[in-house]
Order: C-alpha cells, then structure tokens, then sequence
C-alpha cells in the first residue's frame, strides 16, 4: 500500500509510474521539423479510481483519460506521437473526416507508431463538435492491449458556434476497467431487448456461446463513484455535459438523478430536435452532449441507471453549494432509447441512389472459446465487394441478425440516420450508430472521403474477431 499513500500526496504521476516500475524513461529522439501543436506520450500508468483501487494500464501523457484536445475546425495541426511501449500502436481519430493515412488504422494502411518509436501526423481537424482519439491497435485474448487500455480521450473541435450561454463544460468519459472473459454475459445494457426484432432468424444458431469480455470495475473519466472531487455547482447554473462512452465492451445508460438533461449533440453533431430526458443511452463509441440548468439543490449522483455497475464505480457526486446531505440516487423512468425522436419532425432522409446490404452474423464459438462474427457470410477481410464511387449518395442497411446490439462505427465519413426498426427520421447526424437487437438500422452518406475507409462493430472483442469491413473507392 506504498503506492496508495504515495499517490495521495502530490506526485506527479510519471515520477509514480517510475517509483512502480523502477523504469526510467528512454530520452525522446530529437523530434523533427520544429514544435508539434500536440504531443502524445503512450506510456505505462496508473489510475486511482479510488483509495483502494490502484490500476496499471496505458494512457497518454501520464494520464487516462487523456488530455482534452481543443483543435480549431479547418486549422491544421502536428500531432506528435511518442510510443513508450513495446506494442506498435496506432491513434485514431474518431468522428473525423480526414484521409486514411492520418485516420490511424492498420486496415486503411495508417503506419503504426513503432515501439520505442514516434511518429508525426497532421490532419485538419472537423467537422466541429466532440469527437475523440484512443488506440486502434487489436487486442485479440490479450485484455491489456487496444482499447482495453486507458488510450482514450476527448478532442473538442471548435467551429465557432455557441451552443448559448453555460457555466461550466464538462467532459465526462464512461469507461470500465480489469476487462475479463466470462461465459455469463448479462445484457442489461442492451436497451432494445424489447424493440420489433424485425432481423430474427426464423431458424436460430443454438450452439453454445463463446467467451464475451466482461467488468466489475468503472468509472467516470479517471474516479469510481464517491471518490475524487465532486461536481460542485450553484442553484441557477447551466451546465453543458459531453458525455463518452469510451468502453470497449458495453453499452451505457446514464442519469442525473433529480434533474432533466436536454441533449442537444449526437456524436458531436447538433441534433434538428433537441430533447429533454430522464436518462440517455450511449453505445460504446459514442457521444452525447446535453445542457443542464441547475435548479434542484441538493447532492445528486449522476451514473449508470444500474444499480450493480453505479455502486462499482459508473458515477459522479454533483454538489450544489451549501448542501450536506448524502449524495441521492433516484431511478429514472424506463423509457426505450429511440434516435428518432431528435429528427426534423414529420420529415424523412431523401432516397438514395444506391443501397448496401450488411448482414451481420454470429457464430458461436462454444465453451472456453471466442464468437466469430460475419458481415455478409463471412468474418473480415471483407473487402473486395463494397466498392463506393465518389459523389454517389449511398443507404447501408444494417440487418442485425445477433442477440446482442451492435454500435457500428464508419471511419471518416458521416451518416445520416434515415431509419431504426421501422421508423423513419432525418437530419441526425451520427458516426456510430446501435443496431438493436436482432434489429434494422439505415443510414445515408455520400461517398466524398477518398481511400479506404474500415467499417466496424466498435466492442473491441466483436471488432477483432471478424466483425469489421473495408470499403473501397472505385
Ligand atoms: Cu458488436
């Protein structure tokens, strides 16, 4: 317990990270051609979710979550990445239309950051909104590599728009810890178990399941419920909460028990219909922005409407001024999570020129051993059939033929969600959207991002085990 009282005082974590593993850290090479806007340092660290929760993994800059990147929309920036670790590693760039050179994907041909290594990267940030940066790398069984790690954080790209007056930002990431296989995987968090299910084999793969990857361990950004500071705030502030879920593993539903949240962004994207809710729901992978005003005093617990992962550590006291109760919980209403409802109203996305069919599938791998997943019959590589032409508007429809819901996410491009299950709607823009449980989801796009472009479920396990696609330029 050295560690826990050593990091209560004020160390700074890299001097920690060196005091654990009696590493010291090579001196960086001279890096070339001038200073970087950014630098990024993938090393070993520690987070102290609390107290008694000391954690090793890897992260940026001495920290995980990351540093919250603030980039201009159209400005240009150097990215200078420093890889401390023996693992190549590559930095994607989630929600961002640039080139698949810069996107940080082995599958549209981005150069990994060696290890030991560095590697310089420029790209123009946008479109603006919140968008976010973490590790592409496969993980496969190893649960200490990819996204499994603490290689996440926020970018917020600045386009000049004012959402309207606020008194504080937040920037809150959903995350999970200690990932583990476990053959007892409950889908409380899938959300759409009781939607349509218009996508339900009429004749069912029975086989037994393989190993999905399981946690008993989270938090908000780098604490576990009740500890770390507070959110302190004051009766009559408004509040703008960009949430993540920078999961590799699950879905989120998140409240602010005794207040409304109105969202306003979907994956950083302002939706036509803002909407004032009880609880939102993000798939790994995505992002919600809402606006809080402040006007219920008391102390509030804001996290997972599930009670088991609330209580492991999903959540955050918010305080107002004055107040010395115990933080509150209250459970909010069950209200089915719908994209639609944030549309322009009445309205549906204009009919395509063309449609791409993408069926997906699991086949169970049975005790002691992993699902494989297939788009259109077969597991990745998947990438001589989807073929884009430049200019032409395109309609995916994502036929979710799995008992589980899938966040898909397509690189440097964005979608336009056109229907989930049935319903219709327009003009919310997304980049990584849920298919429901043995559901249907449609999105448009048109196809103006050159170069390959990697098409996948963004559950790390599900990813790396088949369930990914490439798209190609004619
Ligand atoms: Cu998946």
């Amino acid at each position: 317990m050295a560690l826990a009282q050593a990091s209560g005082a004020c160390l700074p974590l890299e001097a920690l990270v060196h005091a654990q593993t009696g590493m010291t850290m090579p001196p960086p090479a001279p890096a070339p051609e001038g200073k970087a806007d950014y630098t990024l340092r993938i090393a070993p660290v520690t987070v102290e979710l609390d107290r008694s929760h000391i954690l090793s993994t890897i992260g940026y800059n001495g920290t995980a979550p990351g540093p919250v990147l603030r980039m201009r929309e159209g400005k240009p920036v150097t990215v200078h990445v420093i890889n401390d670790t023996d693992t190549p590693e590559l930095v994607h760039w989630h929600g961002m239309l640039i080139p698949p050179d810069v996107d940080g994907t082995a599958e549209e041909g981005s150069p990994f950051v060696p290890p030991r290594g560095q590697r310089r990267f420029q790209l123009t940030p946008g479109p603006a909104g919140s968008r976010w940066y973490h590790s592409h790398a496969m993980a496969m069984d190893d649960l200490h590599k990819g996204a499994y790690t603490g290689q996440f954080g926020f970018v917020y790209v600045d386009g000049g728009n004012d959402p309207g007056h606020f008194d504080q930002e937040l920037f809150l990431a959903l995350r999970d810890w200690d990932p583990f296989f476990t053959a007892t995987m409950d889908d409380e968090d899938d959300d759409t178990h009781n939607g349509p299910m218009p996508e339900k084999p009429t004749v069912m793969n029975t086989g037994p399941d393989g190993l999905e990857v399981g946690s008993m361990t989270y938090s908000i950004n780098d604490k576990a419920l009740g500890s770390g500071e507070p959110i302190r705030v004051r009766e009559g502030q408004r509040l703008i909460i960009r949430f993540l879920n920078a999961s590799a593993i699950e879905n989120r539903r998140i409240a602010l028990a005794g207040h409304k949240m109105k969202v306003i962004a979907l994956d950083g994207n302002p939706v036509p219909t803002p909407q004032m809710l009880d609880s939102i729901f993000l798939g790994a992978g995505e992002r919600v922005d809402v606006i809080v005003e402040m006007n219920n005093p008391g102390i509030w617990i804001l996290g997972s409407t599930e009670q088991t992962i609330r209580e492991s550590g999903l959540g955050v006291v918010v305080e107002y001024t004055g107040q010395h109760k115990q933080p509150q919980w209250i459970d909010p209403p069950r209200i089915p999570w719908d994209y639609t409802i944030f549309g322009s109203a009445g309205s549906s996305s204009p009919t395509p020129q063309q449609t791409i069919e993408l069926v997906f599938e699991k086949i169970p791998g049975g005790a002691g051993k992993f699902n494989l997943w297939l788009v259109n019959g077969k597991p990745y590589p998947n990438e001589d059939e989807l073929v884009l032409h430049q200019g032409t508007r395109y309609r995916l429809v994502m036929r979710n033929r799995t008992d589980d819901a899938h966040p898909m996410h397509m690189h440097r491009h964005l979608w336009e969600l056109a229907e989930i299950n049935g319903k219709k709607t327009a003009g919310v823009i997304k980049d990584t959207v849920i298919v429901p449980y043995y559901g249907r989801a449609s999105v448009d796009f048109t196809a103006n991002q050159p170069g390959l472009t990697l098409f996948h479920c963004h559950i790390q396990q599900h990813m790396d085990y088949g369930f990914k696609a490439l798209f190609r330029y004619a």
